[in-house]
C-alpha cells in the first residue's frame, strides 16, 4: 500500500480505518465475509486495464491472451465447484446476473414470480421499485403466516392461477432450507422456467451443507462474495441448452467490458472453495448458526420460523418492544454490526423494521466457534435489553475488544499501517 499512501493519503487512511473497523467489530451481516489476501491481490491487479468484450478466444479486442487464461480458469473451476454444465463468470454483480437471466427467458411484460422482499426475497426478484418489477409483470409470493416458511401447496395454487413464465427462487433473509425439487414440480405443472438465486447460500451449496439447485433449475445465479468468500461480483450457471441464451443476455445484452481483474479474483476464490478447508469452514458456519439458535432461544428471543437451517437467523426484536432500527443502532455502539430487517407480515416500514438479521459467515472466517457464538448472543442480549444504558453498552464494547484481539483480522495490513 506504499504507493497509495504516497499518492492519496486521505484514501489510504479511509481504507486503513476500514481494515481496523473490520478487525475490531463483530461482523454479523449475513451477506458479508472477509476475502483472503490472495483474492484481494488479484482484485488489485493490472487486468483492470484490459478491455475484453466477448468471451475467451472470441473477443472484440486484441491482447486478450492472458485475460483469456483467467476467464477460462474461472469458468472451469465454477463448473467443477457447482457441478454445472455451463458457467458465465462475467456478471458484474447479483442484480445484473438476475437481469440477464430474466432477459434470456422472458419478453418484457411477461409474468414471473419472486419471493416478496419483506418475506425474505430480494429487490431484484421483482420488487416494484426495481427495474425487475417494472420491465416484467412480477407477482410476489409470500411465506405461510403460521410457519413463516414457504408453503409449496399454496405456491402451486398461485402458479396454476397466474401461470408465470418463470419462478425465481432463493432469498436474502430466509433462514430455512429451500426445496428445489418442489419448486421444480410446480414449474413443470405450469411450464415455467425455474431460476435459483443462491447468492446467500452458495458456499453451503457447493459443500453439501444445503441441497443444490443445479439438477433442478434452468439457471442458477449467485453473487461471489457472501458465503462463497470471493470478490464482490456474480456468476450464472445453467444447463448447456441455455448457454447461448444466457451468454448473449450478459454480453452484448446487458454489459460491456467484463471486469477482468475481478474475474481473476473469482478464479482464485473458486480454487479456495474447492479445498477441504473450505468444506470444514462451511460446516462450521452451520454449527455456529445452530449455536446462536440455541442460545437466543434460551435467552427468550423469538426467531422467525423458529430457528435456522442455514447461515442466518432473523430475530423478531419487536416481540421485546424495540424496532430493528433501534436494535441496529444500539448494537453498533457496542461494535456489533447487524442489519435491521423486515420480518414476514411486518407492520413497520423497511427503514424501521421489526427484526434484525444476523449471520455467521464472517465471524466463522475469523476462526470463531460455538463457544464464541454463545458469548456473542449474550452480548447482543445485554445490549438489546439495555438499549438506553450507555454504561452497559460501553462495558460490552470492552469485552468485544478482548474477543476481537484473540481473533485478529488482516494483521498483515494492520501491522504495516503508516500514520497520515
Ligand atoms: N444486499 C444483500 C444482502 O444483504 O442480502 C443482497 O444482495
Amino acid at each position: 500500500m506504499e504507493e497509495l499512501y504516497r499518492s492519496a493519503p486521505e484514501v489510504y487512511n479511509a481504507i486503513m480505518n476500514e481494515v481496523e473497523r473490520e478487525h475490531s467489530n463483530l461482523e454479523l451481516i449475513a451477506s458479508e465475509n472477509f476475502v483472503s489476501l490472495a483474492v484481494l491481490q488479484a482484485m488489485g491487479c493490472v487486468m483492470t486495464n484490459k478491455y475484453a468484450e466477448g468471451y475467451p478466444e472470441k473477443r472484440y479486442y486484441g491482447g486478450c491472451k492472458w485475460v483469456d487464461v483467467v476467464e477460462k480458469l474461472a469458468i472451469e473451476r465454477a463448473k467443477e465447484l457447482f457441478g454445472a454444465e455451463h458457467a458465465n463468470v462475467q456478471p458484474l454483480s447479483g442484480v445484473p446476473a438476475n437481469l440477464a437471466v430474466y432477459d434470456a427467458f422472458l419478453q418484457p411484460g411477461d409474468t414471473f414470480f419472486g419471493l416478496s422482499l419483506s418475506h425474505g426475497g430480494h429487490l431484484s426478484h421483482g420488487y416494484k421499485v426495481s427495474f425487475t418489477g417494472k420491465i416484467w409483470n412480477c407477482i410476489q409470493y409470500t411465506v405461510d403466516p403460521e410457519t413463516e416458511q414457504i408453503n409449496y401447496d399454496d405456491l402451486l395454487k398461485l402458479a396454476l392461477e397466474k401461470k408465470p413464465k418463470l419462478i425465481m427462487t432463493g432469498a436474502s433473509a430466509y433462514p430455512r432450507t429451500l426445496h428445489w425439487d418442489k419448486f421444480r414440480e410446480i414449474c413443470d405443472e405450469v411450464g415455467a422456467y425455474l431460476v435459483a438465486d443462491i447468492a446467500h447460500i452458495a458456499g453451503l451449496v457447493v459443500t453439501g451443507e444445503h441441497p443444490s439447485p443445479i439438477p433442478y433449475a434452468d439457471a442458477v445465479t449467485t453473487t461471489t462474495h457472501k458465503t462463497l468468500r470471493g470478490p464482490r461480483s456474480a456468476i450464472i450457471l445453467c444447463k448447456e441448452k441455455w448457454a447461448k441464451k444466457i451468454d448473449r443476455a450478459v454480453f452484448p445484452g446487458l454489459q460491456g467490458g467484463p471486469h477482468m481483474h475481478i474475474i481473476a479474483a473469482k478464479a482464485v476464490a473458486f480454487k479456495e472453495a474447492l479445498s477441504n478447508e473450505f468444506k470444514e469452514y462451511q460446516h462450521q458456519i452451520i454449527l455456529n448458526a445452530k449455536a446462536f439458535e440455541e442460545e437466543f432461544k434460551r435467552l427468550g428471543w423469538r426467531l422467525v420460523s423458529g430457528g435456522t437451517d442455514t447461515h442466518l437467523l432473523l430475530i423478531d426484536v419487536k416481540s421485546k418492544g424495540i424496532t430493528g432500527k433501534q436494535a441496529e443502532e444500539a448494537l453498533d455502539k457496542a461494535n456489533i454490526t447487524v442489519n435491521k430487517n423486515t420480518i414476514p407480515y411486518d407492520k413497520e416500514k423497511p427503514f424501521i423494521a421489526s427484526g434484525i438479521r444476523i449471520g455467521t459467515p464472517a465471524l466463522t472466517t475469523r476462526g470463531m466457534k460455538e463457544q464464541e457464538m454463545k458469548k456473542i448472543a449474550e452480548f447482543i442480549d445485554r445490549v438489546l435489553t439495555n438499549i438506553d444504558d450507555d454504561k452497559i453498552i460501553e462495558k460490552v464494547k470492552g469485552e468485544i475488544k478482548e474477543l476481537t484481539e484473540r481473533f485478529p483480522l488482516y494483521s498483515e495490513l494492520r501491522e504495516k499501517r503508516k500514520e497520515v
